[in-house]
C-alpha cells in the first residue's frame, strides 16, 4: 500500500512519518524541500502542491492521499489563495486523475472558529471561518464534498485542534491533539471501511474538551491522551478569545498587512 503525504516536512508530517509505518506500507513524502533522511519504507518527491502535473504523478499508484500541505496559520490572502485553496483543489483533482480512492484532508478547527466554544460542540457544526486560513479549510471541506459526490472519492476531513508536542496554553488543554493521537486519528481515517464524506474533530481525550468525539469514534479513532497532565505547566491563563472555537484566531487581525 502506498500513501502520499503532502506537506510531509511539516510538524504533523513528522509526527505521521514516525507513526504511520506498517508492514507492507510505503509513505510517499511530498514537500517543496527534500527530506535529509528517507527511510526504507519511504519515498521522497520534491514538488509543490500547486503543481497539478507533479501532484498527479505523485498520486499515481497511491492508495490514499493525506493532504497536509499548505500554510498552517493566518497569512495574506494571495498566499492563502495559491497555496491552500488552489493547492487543495490540485490535491483532489490529482487524486481523481490518478484514480486514488481516498483523501484524508487536514482541515482545522478554524473552519468553524468563529462559533462560540459551547459545551458540547457537535460534529456537524456548520462552517464559520475565523481567518482567511479558516476560509481555505472551509474550501477544502467543500472540495472534498464535491469530489465525493461527483467522483465517489472517500474523503475524511479532520478538523484538527492544537497538534503539538504539548499544549501551548490554557486553550490547548481543551483543544490539544497529541502526536500519538494524531497518528491514531489519521490511521483510522485511512483504514475505516467506506467512510464516504465525513468531517470529524481531531482532538485528544482531554478532560476540558468540548468538541464532540462521536464522529471520530465512528471511524474507529480511540484517543489515549489527555492534556490535563500539563495543566500545572500551562497554568490557568485564559484569553478573552478562548470563548471561541478558534481561540485567538477569532481575535483582532494578527498583522495589519493581512
Ligand atoms: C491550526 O489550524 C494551526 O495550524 C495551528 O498552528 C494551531 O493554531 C491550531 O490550529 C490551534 O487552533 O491551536
Amino acid at each position: 500500500m502506498h500513501i502520499l503525504v503532502t506537506g510531509a516536512a511539516g510538524r504533523i508530517g513528522g509526527y505521521l512519518r514516525a507513526r504511520l509505518p506498517r508492514p507492507g506500507r510505503t509513505l510517499r513524502l511530498l514537500d517543496v524541500t527534500a527530506p535529509d533522511d528517507v527511510g526504507e519504507h519511504e519515498e521522497a518527491v520534491t514538488a509543490s502542491v500547486t503543481d497539478l502535473d507533479a501532484m498527479t504523478e505523485a498520486c499515481t499508484g497511491a492508495d490514499a492521499v493525506v493532504h497536509l500541505g499548505g500554510i498552517s496559520g493566518e497569512a495574506p490572502w494571495d498566499d492563502v489563495l495559491t497555496t491552500n485553496i488552489h493547492g487543495t483543489y490540485v490535491a483532489f483533482e490529482a487524486a481523481r486523475r490518478a484514480g486514488v480512492a481516498r483523501v484524508v484532508f487536514a482541515s482545522s478547527n478554524h473552519a468553524a472558529g468563529f462559533h462560540p466554544a459551547l459545551d458540547p460542540v457537535p460534529d456537524d457544526l456548520p462552517t464559520r471561518p475565523d481567518t482567511y486560513y479558516g476560509v481555505s479549510k472551509v474550501t477544502g471541506e467543500a472540495l472534498g464534498s464535491l469530489y465525493h459526490d461527483r467522483y465517489s472519492l472517500d474523503v475524511v476531513c479532520l478538523r484538527i485542534g492544537t497538534c503539538s508536542d504539548t499544549p501551548p496554553n490554557a486553550r490547548g488543554l481543551a483543544t490539544w491533539l497529541s502526536p500519538d493521537d494524531c497518528g491514531r486519528l489519521v490511521e483510522a481515517a485511512l483504514t475505516c471501511p467506506s467512510p464516504g464524506f465525513r468531517v470529524v474533530w481531531g482532538v485528544s481525550a482531554n478532560t476540558r474538551r468540548v468538541w464532540s468525539l462521536a464522529g471520530a469514534h465512528e471511524i474507529g479513532y480511540r484517543p489515549q491522551d489527555d492534556a490535563e497532565r500539563f495543566a500545572a505547566d500551562v497554568g490557568d491563563r485564559t484569553a478573552d478569545t478562548d470563548g471561541y472555537v478558534g481561540g485567538e484566531f477569532a481575535g483582532a487581525p494578527f498583522d495589519a498587512e493581512i
